[in-house]
C-alpha cells in the first residue's frame, strides 16, 4: 500500500502524522510551503481544490478531513489500537476529533486571520478577542474532561492529536493558557511521546528546508 500525507508545518496535518507514525505505517510525506502559497499552486488545487492539508493519497486516491483521516488510519493500523474498542467510546472519539476540527480550528484559524471573516478597518482586535474567547471557553471543556486522567481516554488515542495541535496553536498565538492546567499537563505528555518527538524533529527539517530555499 502507498500512502502519501499532504502536509505543511505547524498546522493540523501534524496530527495524522502522529497517528500514523503511532501505527508504524510507512508513509511518504509531501510537504507544503504555505509561505510560498504552494498550497494554491494550480498543481495543488488541481488535486485539492480545498487547498487545504492534510490530505491522504491512498494507492492514489484521496482522503481530506481530519475525522475522516484518522479514522482510516485507525481502521487500517487495528494493531494500533488507535481508537478505544468499545462501539460508543470509539463514537466518544469521532465525536471528539470532530470537535477540535468543526468546534474549536476554525476559530483559531479565526484568531491567525481576522481578515477572512470581516474587512472593515479595525475591527481585527475585537474579532480576534471574540474568538479567543471562544477558544478559552472549550478548553475549559477540555480541562473538565481530562481532569484526573492522563488521555481522553483510558490510554492515547487519536483525539489526543488533534487536540494537542489545538492547544499548540493556541500557545503560539500567545493566548493565556496559564489556567489550563489539565490541558498542559496533557500537551506536556504528548510531547514525551516518540511519535510527537519524530514530528517534531521532522518540522523543524522542513521549515529549515523553507527558509534555505527561501
Ligand atoms: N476541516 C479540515 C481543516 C483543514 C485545514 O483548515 N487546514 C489548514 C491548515 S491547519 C489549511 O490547510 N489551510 C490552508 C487554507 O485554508 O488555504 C480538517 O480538519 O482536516
Amino acid at each position: 500500500m502507498n500512502i502519501q500525507l499532504y502536509y505543511a508545518p505547524i498546522t493540523c496535518a501534524l496530527a495524522p502524522y502522529i497517528t500514523l507514525t503511532e501505527a508504524g505505517a510507512e508513509f511518504e510525506t509531501i510537504p507544503l510551503n504555505f509561505g510560498q502559497r504552494q498550497h494554491m499552486s494550480p498543481e495543488y488545487l488541481a488535486i485539492n481544490p480545498k487547498h487545504k492539508v492534510p490530505m491522504l493519497v491512498v494507492d492514489g486516491t484521496k482522503l481530506t478531513e481530519n475525522v475522516a483521516i484518522q479514522q482510516w488510519i485507525a481502521r487500517t493500523f487495528p494493531k494500533a489500537n488507535l481508537l478505544p474498542e468499545d462501539g460508543w467510546e470509539e463514537l466518544q472519539a469521532v465525536s471528539l476529533v470532530s470537535w477540535c476540527s468543526s468546534g474549536i480550528h476554525p476559530f483559531l484559524r479565526v484568531i491567525n486571520g481576522p481578515s477572512k471573516v470581516c474587512d472593515i478597518s479595525s475591527t481585527e482586535e475585537n474579532i480576534r478577542n471574540h474568538a479567543a474567547e471562544h477558544v478559552y471557553e472549550c478548553f475549559e471543556i477540555a480541562e473538565n474532561l481530562l481532569d484526573g486522567k492522563e488521555y481522553f481516554f483510558n490510554r492515547f488515542t487519536a483525539p489526543d492529536t488533534n487536540f494537542y495541535w489545538c492547544f499548540r496553536r493556541a500557545g503560539q498565538f500567545n493566548l493565556n493558557l496559564s489556567s489550563f492546567t489539565n490541558c498542559q499537563a496533557h500537551f506536556d505528555r504528548m510531547e514525551r511521546r516518540a511519535s510527537v518527538r519524530k514530528l517534531l524533529d521532522f518540522e523543524e527539517r522542513v521549515q529549515a528546508e523553507f527558509s534555505n530555499a527561501a
